[in-house]
């Protein structure tokens, strides 16, 4: 759940990048690291150590609500399952879910496989899914066997939810994912 500090006059909202193994999620966490270093707030955790790492972090400021600073805390759960008490702990209080897919035709059965463990984890730990806000990334467009993107949503997409093309490799369509979490999240804060 977002929290306020009145004395910082600051609101924390938590989102969690999840998808299959290699879809892209730690890729995503550099662009936007790249796009927007001046505005984090802290260091990220090093994204090298991708086999030992938990979780991934990374602090980022988005902007104003009322005179509330608004700050994202972006997690990413690499799919090594390592550590499951992580998923736990990473999975508890989240504002927003960024679904990465990767786009290939030889990833879509681990997306398959991804998309429907993240529906059973958040059931488990007693989310109703319907009211997160979610994005939809469709990865690895450049890819030479990346399926359509009517394939792509008649699979994963048949709720209509806010969907986004991305190469995270080449920065494109990687702020426009946090651009759109951000806004769904801050409309929903809007409404409570
Ligand atoms: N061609 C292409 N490769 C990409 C793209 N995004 C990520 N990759 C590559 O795909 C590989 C896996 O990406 P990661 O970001 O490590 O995947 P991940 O989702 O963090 O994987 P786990 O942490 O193991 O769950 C890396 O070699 C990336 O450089 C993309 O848009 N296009
Ligand atoms: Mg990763």
């Amino acid at each position: 759940m977002a929290y306020a500090n009145f004395e910082t006059r600051e609101i924390h909202c938590k989102i969690l990048y999840v998808g299959a193994k290699g879809s892209g999620k730690t890729e995503n966490l550099k662009s936007i690291f790249h796009k927007t270093q001046v505005r984090l707030t802290k260091e990220p955790m090093s994204f090298e150590d991708k086999f030992n790492a938990p979780f991934e972090f990374m602090p980022l400021s988005i902007g104003q609500l009322k005179d509330f600073h608004v700050k994202l805390h972006i997690y990413t759960l690499p799919e090594h399952n390592l550590y499951p008490t992580f998923n736990m702990v990473i999975t508890r209080g989240i504002d927003g879910i960024v679904f990465v897919v990767d786009s290939s035709l030889s990833a879509l059965q681990d997306n398959i496989d991804a998309w429907a463990k993240l529906k059973d984890m958040l059931t488990q730990e007693g989310y109703n899914l319907g009211s997160i806000p979610r994005v939809l990334q469709y990865n690895k467009r450049d890819e030479r066997d990346a399926l359509s993107l009517d394939a792509l949503r008649n699979e994963f997409n048949a709720q209509g939810l806010t969907d986004v093309e991305a190469v995270a490799i080449h920065h494109l369509g990687t702020m426009e994912t946090v651009q759109k979490i951000s806004s769904l999240v801050l409309d929903e804060l809007g409404r409570s």
